[in-house]
């Protein structure tokens, strides 16, 4: 079973859906890296990394990661834009306002089997949601899990967490595929976490023209292919970049070059908000940057370098394994 047998009628370079509408009132993304210490008081969501955990959020939705922070802000809040409803249904917590939903699951998965098995339930799990929520456009989805490299060849955890997500994402929101990150922890909780952001209108997804689309890599990186697309075309225009790493067509480039891997890195995300830009209209006024590294020692570098690159981005910068054993580094990105 291959990804594209699955989501076959996805188109390779192009939105699967109809175009978004630019600055269209709807699903208003108001979203900083910041620090907690006065909290916001119009918060939808926020997401902290491993540290800040010991202070009481006041937010609807508190999403702890656990992932260690070498730098940056202390948290991402997400804004709400009016009042927010915030509650449980089975597996997800979620918040939301009139424009945008943030769910998350967060499961033990050695109480499914298997990190498949988890996989394959927790997302069957939130397609049903959000096929019940009101927000059934899914733009932007985020996946933790232990031990991302560990197992050899199709038994690596990474490809089994594929396997199973496309098992439970199903066809029904394979014609719009959620921008992602995937990416592991460097110690054990044993939790598959998943979260998200999803809207009542479509966003617009879209292909880096430098690579190739993941949901249509060759049988060399898996038995399924990963189903995320490499960017989202937000409704009110900002452009949600997947995690993006130093991958030219579908081979990774520069093995054991940190500083080879950010240039790379960086002309995949300028490619990716270029061709955004063409489809919707000039660059956006702000970045946020996420950057994952498997060695803390690496941040210094990154740091300076982007700096240079984006200014304006105060980066948030997060110990993590990349799913591909040879990839020292991810930046995601957002622009609003
Ligand atoms: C890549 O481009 C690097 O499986 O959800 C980046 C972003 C990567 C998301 C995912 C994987 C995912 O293939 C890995």
């Amino acid at each position: 079973m291959r990804g594209h047998d699955l989501f076959d009628e996805l188109p390779r370079t192009t939105s699967a859906c109809q175009e978004a509408a630019p600055d269209t009132p709807e699903a208003r993304i108001r979203v900083e890296y910041r620090d907690l210490d006065s909290l916001p008081t119009d918060a939808l969501c926020v997401v902290r990394g491993v540290g800040a955990a010991q202070q009481v959020s006041s937010a609807p939705l508190t999403i702890d990661v656990h992932l260690q922070r070498f730098g940056g802000p202390a948290a991402e809040v997400w804004y709400a834009n009016g009042p927010v409803r915030a509650g449980r249904a089975g597996f997800v917590r979620y918040a939301h306002d009139d424009e945008l939903l943030v769910g998350v699951v967060e499961e033990d998965e050695r109480a499914h089997g298997s990190l498949r098995q988890a996989a394959e339930t927790l997302y069957a799990a939130i397609r049903k949601f959000q096929q019940e929520c009101g927000f059934p456009h899914l733009l932007r989805m985020w996946n933790y899990l232990d031990a991302i490299n560990e197992g050899r060849g199709d038994a690596e955890r990474y490809r089994q967490f594929c396997v199973g997500r496309a098992l439970g994402m199903d066809k029904q929101v394979g014609r719009l595929l959620p921008a992602a990150t995937a990416i592991g922890r460097q110690q054990t909780t044993h939790q598959l976490q998943i979260f998200w952001v999803a809207a009542r209108t479509a966003g617009t997804a879209i292909e880096n023209p430098r690579q190739v689309s993941a949901y249509h890599y060759p049988r060399a990186h898996g038995p399924v292919s990963p189903t995320f697309s490499r960017g989202m075309i937000a409704p009110d225009g900002a452009v949600l970049v997947s995690g993006t790493a130093s991958i030219v067509g579908h081979v990774s480039q520069h093995e054991g070059d940190a500083h080879a891997q950010l240039e790379e890195t960086l002309r995949n995300i300028a490619a990716l908000t270029a061709h955004a830009s063409a489809r919707r209209g000039p660059a956006r006024q702000r970045n946020l940057l996420k950057v994952y590294v498997r060695d803390p020692t690496l941040v210094p570098m990154i740091a300076a370098r982007l700096q240079d690159a984006y200014p304006d981005a105060s980066p948030i910068f997060l110990a993590g394994d990349i799913c591909r054993r040879e990839l020292l580094l991810e930046v995601e990105c957002m622009q609003i």
